[in-house]
């Protein structure tokens, strides 16, 4: 059971996770060499925020936040994605070291980025989305989500094809919490064999999402980071045993470790004193 962890760096002012606190790119440099220090493989650095209820950020702000986090952190030698919606932002990330592009939109909200992104030699994440955060719950409206998401994910994955992106540098994602509400996300993780059952890698972020946090206090809001931390392990254990690529995460060192455990349980390994 190998899984990789994505540490997430968000360097945006109103990230509902890290509260701005590494908005500084020294701040958020330090942040991305501590989560690679405790196990991440990949660092997926965003200047974007996409919490509900969120506006566009200009691709120049982005950038400018972006930049230097990328191009120190890809110097220190780390495997560093681009989380971003801009093809502008996608190629000048790959030009300073990035080796993936991870659009929450799956390459729809930028014509240019399916075609961008093929003439690099860079893998990309093509992530199930409806529409922008400033409404993110208008298309949560789904006879057969699980179903859904496979065919429209899909439909991502051949329009990739038809830029210049073959299938082995594709990374698909079902997209929690984005365009779903609450149990729908259930819905979705209950199916998630069948979209490992797609062939592209999977990708899977649910660290600190509020369907987690609904899940263990009816006002979400009342559930801490700390616990939501510790559903975030359980849900990547889970989704590791599922058989996704990766999954994406703030709590690196919680995650490594509920996977080693995990790990441990597969193999059946013994104490050795
Ligand atoms: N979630 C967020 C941002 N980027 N990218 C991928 N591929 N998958 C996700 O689930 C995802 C993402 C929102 O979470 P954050 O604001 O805590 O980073």
């Amino acid at each position: 059971m190998t899984c990789l962890v994505m540490g997430i760096v968000n360097v945006t002012p109103d990230s509902f996770s890290d509260g701005g606190l590494f908005l500084a790119a020294d701040a958020a440099i330090a942040h991305g060499l501590a989560l690679r220090a405790h196990g991440a493989a990949i660092l997926d650095v965003g200047g974007e925020s996409t919490r509900p209820g969120a506006d566009r950020v200009d691709p120049e702000l982005e950038q400018e936040r972006v930049l230097p986090v990328v191009t120190a952190l890809a110097e220190a030698g780390a495997t560093v994605s681009i989380d971003t919606m801009n093809a502008s932002t996608a190629l000048a990330a790959v030009a300073a070291g990035a080796r993936i592009v991870n659009d929450v939109s799956g390459g729809l909200s930028d014509p240019e980025m399916l075609s961008a992104v093929a003439g690099t030699g860079a893998d990309i994440v093509l992530q199930h989305w409806r529409g922008y955060s400033s409404d993110m719950y208008a298309g949560a409206v789904y006879d057969d989500i699980v179903t859904e998401v496979v065919v429209e994910l899909s439909s991502r994955v051949e329009a990739a094809a038809a830029a210049g992106i073959a299938p082995s540098r594709v990374v698909v994602d079902p997209g929690i919490g984005f365009g779903k509400k609450g149990a729908q996300n259930w819905a979705v993780l209950h199916g998630l064999s069948r979209i490992v059952g797609m062939g592209p890698r999977v990708l899977l972020g649910t660290s600190r999402k509020r369907f987690l946090a609904e899940t263990l206090e009816p006002d979400g809001d009342e559930a801490s980071v700390d616990r939501r931390d510790l559903a975030t392990a359980v849900t990547s254990v889970l989704a590791a045993r599922t058989g996704v690529w990766g999954v994406r995460v703030h709590d690196v060192a919680a995650t490594v470790d509920a996977l080693k455990v995990a790990d441990a349980w597969e193999s059946g390994a013994r104490w050795t004193s």
